[in-house]
């Protein structure tokens, strides 16, 4: 058995042949919404099917297989993520992370992680973009877990203080200054919340409720990379609206944002 290291290594050379990059600057998983509108960023060089690639899983999500596109964004490389995988999905965190850990070993040193999320706060509602500046990991469980890394990896007792990059949250200040900052819930779901689950987070000092995005960020700093965080809020968390929730508007949310959500991108990436 070969350690995730090891197999995010092997992976990562896989990519660089099949993709034709020899390296990566940014890696960005795009949660739902984000990619109908990274069109934007201009067209790939290359598709390659994470099917054909050592690790990954299949997401259950969409019915097809993900796929990293390869582009070249004003000289910057760039690996897309479509088709993240999830913890509700059955995996484990280490297959979780594998994509980032594996466009990281193949030469990003910025990670940009989207997402679609709940909203907790009323005076920000469904299609509002806003960056991570901190996480509560709720997921009880940590990419970190298991085996020690590997000679040459980090600790896996990793300092997450700076968890979310301040130098890319002050990039994105200067590009966007109209967007604000949230903590980021991740709950395992695939259950939306309770209302008493959003209090309890709320009073936590959580603004943001999702299903993603914390154990890529703790498995990118280990590995000592920036990491940007940006939430597009689909929905108001449960008992915060009063209506209830509803996957498909979570879907139309994104899509009726996708524009946006891909010249932010646009403007963001040549500036990180
Ligand atoms: I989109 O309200 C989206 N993802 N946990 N709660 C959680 N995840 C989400 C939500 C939400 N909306």
């Amino acid at each position: 058995m070969t350690n995730p290291y090891e197999l995010a290594q092997l992976a990562a050379d896989e990519l660089r042949e099949k993709s034709g990059f020899d390296s990566y600057d940014i890696a960005i998983v795009l949660g739902s919404g984000w990619k109908e509108g990274a069109g934007v960023l201009g067209e790939a060089k290359s598709v390659v099917a994470t099917s054909e690639l050592s690790g990954f899983v299949a997401p259950t999500v969409t019915g097809h297989s993900g796929q990293i596109l390869s582009l070249d964004v004003n000289g910057r490389k760039v690996a897309l993520v479509a088709g993240r995988v999830h913890l509700y999905e059955g995996n484990t965190a280490h297959q979780v992370v594998h994509p980032v850990r594996t466009i990281i070993a193949a030469g990003a040193s910025k990670v940009v992680l989207t997402n679609a999320c709940g909203g907790i706060d009323p005076a920000h509602g469904a299609g509002t973009v806003v960056v991570i500046r901190d996480h509560i990991n709720l997921t009880s469980t940590s990419p970190m877990e298991g085996a020690s890394p590997p000679e040459g990896y980090g600790s896996r007792f990793v300092d997450l203080t700076d968890l979310y990059s301040a130098r890319l949250r002050a990039v994105v200040k200067q590009a966007a200054p109209a967007l604000g900052e949230g903590v980021y819930a991740g709950f395992r779901g695939p259950h939306y919340e309770t209302p008493a689950e959003i209090t309890m987070v709320k009073t936590m000092g959580a603004t943001l409720v999702g299903m993603s995005t914390v154990l890529e960020a703790i498995a990118a700093r280990h590995l000592g990379v920036e990491v940007l965080g940006l939430s597009l809020i689909s929905n108001l968390a449960a008992g915060v609206s009063h209506t209830a929730l509803n996957h498909l508007e979570v879907l139309e949310a994104g899509q009726n944002a996708a524009g946006s959500l891909g010249a932010l991108l646009a403007e963001l990436v040549p500036a990180l």
